[in-house]
């Protein structure tokens, strides 16, 4: 996935830049700028005082010391007041600002904390927002994989009006699908015939020969594979590759991949993000899935709330990534 929300200290994260939310000053401060400096050593600092501070909403980059991270790229977000101040502009201007730096020194890799929403009070489901948006904008132009490095659970939280909307949901159909299993389990404690009579056996012969021309008939007709639904799908609806599969947040590598090999097999996830970024309804999605050999079920919450976010018509995928990550389910993507 070109972006990927992970649960981490991100002076842990191997990447070629790591952002810094620090102050203007650039000399250091408490929350992850104090991490960050701890984890570098002072050599950080010092080269931090030839840089003559740095603007809110601009960005300028060091070398990353002792951080398993090559460099640390610096970004001074705003101090939230009451969200009329341009403290958004200013924000995504920290991103882009900080994004444009990693490109111009070659990062392949870029892990961001969520700037401003610690000491500098920013709402986190707000700032989070304007993460998801600013860097998947980048991305779409740019090939890059970037992280938004959440330190813990608590600060990551998807609004509370979707979160129980979700809940809600995830509760109606999985409630259902569960007494649909009980009475399922009932059928299946009847008594059953344990053993098959000649007359019975005879004609299962006859069933498997018929069978047999059944499966040769059949065999002869494959119906078209996932990955060729895929690219009609992507045809029809007058997107370009690259379209989709960004927007897909799946790499170009694993897109080729699809392309080529016309029997690839995707993981669901893979696949639920080409139906999320083709738009494509409920049943086209099964329809999809089933050439992948999968299907939605309600047994599982990943399933619901994917059911959930068609059903609305919101194909957001970062936004649908959020929810999977608020109710502890593993993302979209590759
Ligand atoms: N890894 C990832 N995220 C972290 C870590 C970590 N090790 N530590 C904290 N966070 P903040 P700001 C999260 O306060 O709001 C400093 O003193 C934290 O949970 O570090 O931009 C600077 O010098 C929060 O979600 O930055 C400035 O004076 C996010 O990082 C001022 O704070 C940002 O919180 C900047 O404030």
């Amino acid at each position: 996935m070109p972006l990927e929300i992970v649960r981490n200290d991100i002076t842990k994260m191997t990447v070629d830049a790591i952002v810094n939310a620090a102050n203007e000053s650039l000399l250091g401060g408490g929350g992850v700028d104090g991490c960050i400096h701890r984890a570098a050593g002072k050599g950080l600092l010092a080269e931090c005082r030839t840089l003559g501070g740095c603007k809110t909403g601009k960005a300028k980059i060091t070398g990353g010391y002792n951080l398993p991270a090559k460099y640390v790229i610096h970004t001074v977000g705003p101090i939230y007041e009451d969200g009329k101040h341009g403290e958004k502009e200013l924000l995504e201007s920290c991103y882009r600002e900080s994004l444009t730096l990693a490109k111009v020194y070659n990062c392949e890799t870029v892990a961001f904390p969520l700037i401003s929403s610690g000491v500098y009070r920013y709402p986190k489901d707000q700032a989070l927002k304007v993460a998801i948006d600013v860097i998947s904008d980048f991305l779409l132009e740019n090939e890059m994989k970037v992280y938004i490095v959440i330190f813990d659970k608590a600060s990551y939280k998807i609004s509370e009006k979707l979160f129980s909307d979700i809940a809600e949901y995830i509760d109606d159909n999985y409630v259902d699908e569960h007494a649909d299993y009980r009475r399922e389990s009932m059928r299946m404690n009847m008594p059953m015939p344990t053993s098959v009579g000649f007359f019975e056996a005879d004609m299962c012969e006859c069933k498997a020969m018929s069978a047999e021309e059944d499966l040769d008939a059949k065999l002869k007709q494959i119906d078209e594979s996932f990955s060729q639904m895929l690219l009609r799908k992507i045809d029809e609806k007058g997107m370009t590759d690259a379209e989709c599969y960004k927007k897909a947040n799946i790499d170009r590598k694993l897109f080729s991949k699809i392309r080529g090999d016309v029997h690839y097999k995707p993981s669901k996830p893979t696949a639920i993000a080409f139906a999320i970024s083709l738009e494509l309804s409920l049943d086209e999605t099964e329809d999809l899935l089933k050439k992948a050999g999968f299907a939605l079920s309600h047994s599982n919450k990943f399933d619901i709330i994917i059911e959930y976010f068609i059903s609305k018509g919101n194909y957001n995928i970062f936004e649908i990534n959020e929810a999977l990550f608020a109710f502890d389910q593993s993302l979209l993507g590759a």
